[in-house]
């Protein structure tokens, strides 16, 4: 039984974006260009063909102009602004889907692609055009050292403390279109079910790596099912 001032906590991954467009990681073959995700987003990949990732990156952030939020997006701004308790949206997403819909309790612990950061003087600025190896930093003049501003494989997620601190007090752990494969995301679960009567909802296509540790499935599109688990969340007002 979800109280009406409950403290929750959502995840979000790939799956979320789905159906505005957004292409998932491991879907289908899983690569790209013929590249494993784990080659190209990570600092080694980047070292060894900076043009490659960054093509990466440019082609997904001009992507990022031809798409728009779905109704599961909107539903989640949506309880933000209704709900009594405490509220926390976490997304492994690099797009900026949630914000276009209006969530402001929001995290990207994985980056954003309309972010770039400087390696020299460490400036992170919005970006909407395309990176390359000789792009100068706005910030301090240098060139050589603008990377996109996304956590790779080996880097440390953004505002962990944050995110674990309201875990440990999650009354609700709603976690949505994600495989579960990627840490320390696909351990959020575990710290949640650590909490008594802490109730777990999973929403998701299909049954994933992780679906064990939850209470509930929700199976089937974000698009569909999150506007009606919403409606149901706040008709206990
Ligand atoms: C739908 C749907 C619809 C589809 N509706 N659902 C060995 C063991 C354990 C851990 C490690 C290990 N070796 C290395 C590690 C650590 C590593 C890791 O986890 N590796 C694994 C691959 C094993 N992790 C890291 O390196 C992280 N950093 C780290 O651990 O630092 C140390 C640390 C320790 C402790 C605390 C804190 C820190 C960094 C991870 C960075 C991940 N980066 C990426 C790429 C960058 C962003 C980008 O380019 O976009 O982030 S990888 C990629 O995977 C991306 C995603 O955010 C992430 C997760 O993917 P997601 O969202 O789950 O997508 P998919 O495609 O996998 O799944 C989609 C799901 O949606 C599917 O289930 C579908 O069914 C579903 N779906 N349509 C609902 N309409």
């Amino acid at each position: 039984m979800i109280q009406p001032d409950a403290s929750i906590v959502i995840l979000t991954g790939a799956g979320m974006s789905a159906e505005s467009g957004v292409p998932t990681f491991r879907g289908v073959d899983g690569l790209w260009e013929g590249h494993r995700i784990e080659d190209v987003a990570s600092p080694g990949g980047f070292a060894r063909d900076p043009d490659l990732v960054h093509r990466f990156y440019n082609l997904r952030r001009a992507a990022l102009n031809h798409v728009e939020p779905n109704a599961g997006h909107l539903a989640l701004a949506r309880l933000e602004s209704e709900w009594r308790g405490r509220f926390l949206l976490v997304t492994q997403n690099v797009d900026d889907l949630h914000e276009r819909a209006g969530s402001e309790k929001l995290i990207h612990m994985h980056g954003e692609l309309r972010k770039a950061r400087c390696e020299g003087c460490g400036a992170v600025m919005s970006w909407t055009q395309d990176l390359a190896s000789g792009t100068r930093c706005r910030a301090c003049g240098e060139i050589g050292g603008m990377r996109p501003h996304i956590v790779w494989f080996g880097e440390f997620p953004f505002e962990m403390d944050v995110i674990l601190a309201a875990l440990k007090r999650a009354d609700l752990f709603l976690c949505i279109g994600t495989s579960g494969v990627v840490y320390p995301a696909a351990g959020f679960a575990q710290i949640a079910a650590e909490r008594p009567n802490c109730h777990l909802i999973e929403m998701n296509l299909e049954s994933t790596a992780i679906s064990r540790q939850f209470h509930e499935h929700i199976v089937g599109p974000a698009a569909i099912e999150l506007p009606k688990l919403v409606e149901r969340l706040l008709a206990k007002r």
